[in-house]
This record gives structure tokens, C-alpha cells and sequence, in this order.
């Protein structure tokens, strides 16, 4: 008779706890992308890191005193200086010998526009730090308001849609090139749609020793106007129809892309949310609009050779890399 016992490794591991960095209990909205993909880089990342994180919804949500659903040091900048506290700590753990890796977080807001800076000069001094924006495209813990992520002809409340105009007028600033232009050691995108992607960029920036930037795209039920149980579906639309891109980039060459076999309209990401309802009006301006994003999105596809037979993005690969609970962290 056969010793051997079958033991479905499978099995055993999806019994195991996750590392939580991010606890549940916080007053996130229902379907927040931000909050899902807090939790799955702090669930990659492990718990041997430091957090700066700037004014905004992640911050707002997560720490309402004297509660707070972080399981990591954790301490709160000001709306434009995450990075240059993220830096600051970097260099403290240095001087001590200690061996926690920095991570920053910020919004849109606090990294295209006001905290901009901050992340140039971190980036430009070499800090051994993990920039990770969340990418929601507006100031959502004030309102709704547009950012230079926000995208062309979106709605917010200070891009209204009518007579004058049709959302925003500006475009989505390229965020990732400019990065890329500090020729950082690594630099990539990925969305809360595609986890493991999106766990193994966070390892991997995790392992640079030095600055690394990660761009998130992160939905936002109330924002955008779109059902909360729909939110990783409109973020997965967002890399099908070529809107956002998912890269990787080492010092400012691109090295990787998850390509697209059959890209879909951009219709199709652009219905489901009520910030883009005014490009579906019977209008001609509204008709240029829509042609206007698909040209935006065909131009991703061509520049970073999106199309082609590579690895379907269904993202079923790279589970076995997930840092877990248990005996490791003990
Ligand atoms: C100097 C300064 N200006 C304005 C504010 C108000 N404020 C706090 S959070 C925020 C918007 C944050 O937007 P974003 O970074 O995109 O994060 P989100 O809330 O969308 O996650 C603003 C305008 C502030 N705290 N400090
Ligand atoms: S407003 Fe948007 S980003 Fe803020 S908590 Fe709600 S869903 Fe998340
Ligand atoms: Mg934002």
C-alpha cells in the first residue's frame, strides 16, 4: 500500500493568510479601486516597509482617529510632500542601518500636480524609495475636482460638461514618460484589474535599490459615475481599449507591455461611467469627442506596440510570487 499522501499545494496555499498591510474596517466607498490597491501592494510589498502618504482619499479613508487601519508604520504628509518625507525617512533608516524599504503614496493630485516636485527631486537624488500614485484621474477627497490626470472630455465638477465646452478641455498628463525621463531604475504601470501584474511590479520595485515609481490605476465609483461592482471591470476596459497602457520602463527605455489581441472601442469603457454621459448626446462636438479618445487610444496602441501574440492579459499568472502570512513574516 501507497504511503504518499496527495496534498493539493494549491489548496494549502489559499488557506494560508495574506499579509494585510491594509486592514479591513476603514471607511473607503464601496467598489474604491484606491483601496484595493492599497491593500494588494502592501499584501505584495510585506510588512517590513514605511509609508509616507499625502492628504487625499487613501489617507482620509484609512486613518479616522483615533482608528486606523494600517498594520505598517505609517505617517501622514501634507497633501504636496510625500516624497520629500518618503526621502527624508529613507535617508534616517539609512543612517541607523535598518533595512525597511520607503514606500510613498499619493493620489493624482499629489503627484501630477502639487506633489510633483517633490517626486522630481526624490526621484532625481537616487532615494531608495517606491513612489506608488493611485491614479482615480481627479482631487476626489474635495469634490471631484480635475487634475492634470484627469482625462480629455471628462466631467468633473470644476470640468462640467455644456454649452461652452465638453469636460475637460486638457489632456491626461503622460505622467509615465516624465518619470521615465528622470531614467529611474524602474518605472511601470498596472491597474487593480490585473492583481498579479499588478503584485509582481510591486516585488519587483520592491528589490530595486533605488527610486521606483509605480502608476496605479485605480477607479472611483463616485467620481466617475459608475456602479461599485463594476470597478474592476471598467479598469480592465481601460487597458482593452489602449487608454491606459500597462508598461514597464527601466531607466527610460520601455522593457515590457501587456499586449492587446483584440482591442475593443473605447465606447466600451466610456458607457459605463456618468463622467463621459455627455459624449453619448446626440451632438456633433460630442462625436468628435469620442473620435478624439479613440484616436488618443489608437496612438498608445501603435507607440508601445500594444497589439500583438504574447501572453493573454488575463492576468492567471505570478499567483505563486505573492508574499503571504504565516511563518515567513513571523
Ligand atoms: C496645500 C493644500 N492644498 C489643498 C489641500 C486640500 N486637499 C486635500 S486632499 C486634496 C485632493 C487630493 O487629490 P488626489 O491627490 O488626487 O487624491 P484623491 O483624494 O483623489 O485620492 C486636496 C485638494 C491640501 N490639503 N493642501
Ligand atoms: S471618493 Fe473615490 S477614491 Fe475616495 S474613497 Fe470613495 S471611491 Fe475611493
Ligand atoms: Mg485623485
Amino acid at each position: 500500500m501507497s504511503t504518499e499522501t496527495h496534498v493539493d499545494i494549491e489548496q494549502l496555499r489559499r488557506r494560508q493568510p495574506r499579509f494585510q498591510g491594509l486592514e479591513s474596517g476603514h471607511r473607503a466607498c464601496l467598489g474604491c479601486g484606491e483601496a484595493l490597491a492599497a491593500r494588494l501592494v502592501l499584501e505584495s510589498a510585506g510588512p517590513n516597509v514605511m509609508i509616507a502618504n499625502a492628504t487625499g482619499c487613501l489617507e482620509v479613508f484609512s486613518t479616522a482617529w483615533p482608528e486606523s487601519a494600517w498594520r505598517v508604520p505609517w505617517v501622514h504628509s501634507l497633501f504636496e510632500n510625500a516624497a520629500a518625507v518618503a526621502a527624508g525617512m529613507e535617508a534616517a533608516l539609512k543612517h541607523q542601518g535598518q533595512s525597511a524599504k520607503v514606500l510613498a503614496f499619493a493620489g493624482d493630485g499629489g503627484t501630477f500636480d502639487i506633489g510633483f516636485q517633490a517626486v522630481s527631486g526624490m526621484l532625481e537624488r537616487g532615494h531608495n524609495v517606491l513612489f506608488v500614485c493611485f491614479d482615480n484621474e481627479a482631487y476626489m477627497n474635495t469634490g471631484i475636482q480635475r487634475s492634470g490626470s484627469t482625462p480629455h472630455a471628462a466631467v468633473t465638477t470644476t470640468s462640467p460638461a455644456g454649452r461652452e465646452r465638453m469636460g475637460k478641455r486638457h489632456l491626461k498628463k503622460d505622467i509615465v514618460s516624465i518619470i521615465a525621463a528622470h531614467h529611474v531604475p524602474y518605472a511601470a504601470t498596472a491597474t487593480v484589474a490585473y492583481p498579479s501584474d499588478l503584485r509582481k511590479k510591486v516585488r519587483r520595485a520592491i528589490d530595486v535599490d533605488g527610486p521606483s515609481f509605480l502608476h496605479v490605476h485605480s477607479p472611483c465609483p463616485l467620481g466617475w459615475g459608475h456602479d461599485s461592482e463594476k470597478s474592476i471591470a471598467v479598469s480592465r476596459l481601460a487597458v482593452e481599449t489602449g487608454l491606459f497602457p500597462i508598461i514597464e520602463l527601466e531607466r527610460g527605455e520601455l522593457t515590457g507591455a501587456m499586449p492587446i489581441r483584440h482591442p475593443k472601442p473605447v465606447t466600451e469603457y466610456l458607457k459605463l461611467q456618468n463622467r463621459f454621459r455627455h459624449l453619448f448626446a446626440d451632438d456633433p462636438r460630442a462625436r468628435e469627442e469620442l473620435e478624439h479618445l479613440q484616436a488618443l487610444a489608437d496612438y498608445n496602441i501603435e507607440v508601445y506596440g500594444l497589439l500583438g501574440d504574447g501572453p493573454d492579459p488575463l492576468d492567471t499568472s505570478g499567483i505563486d510570487k505573492v508574499y503571504r502570512g504565516g511563518a515567513k513574516w513571523a
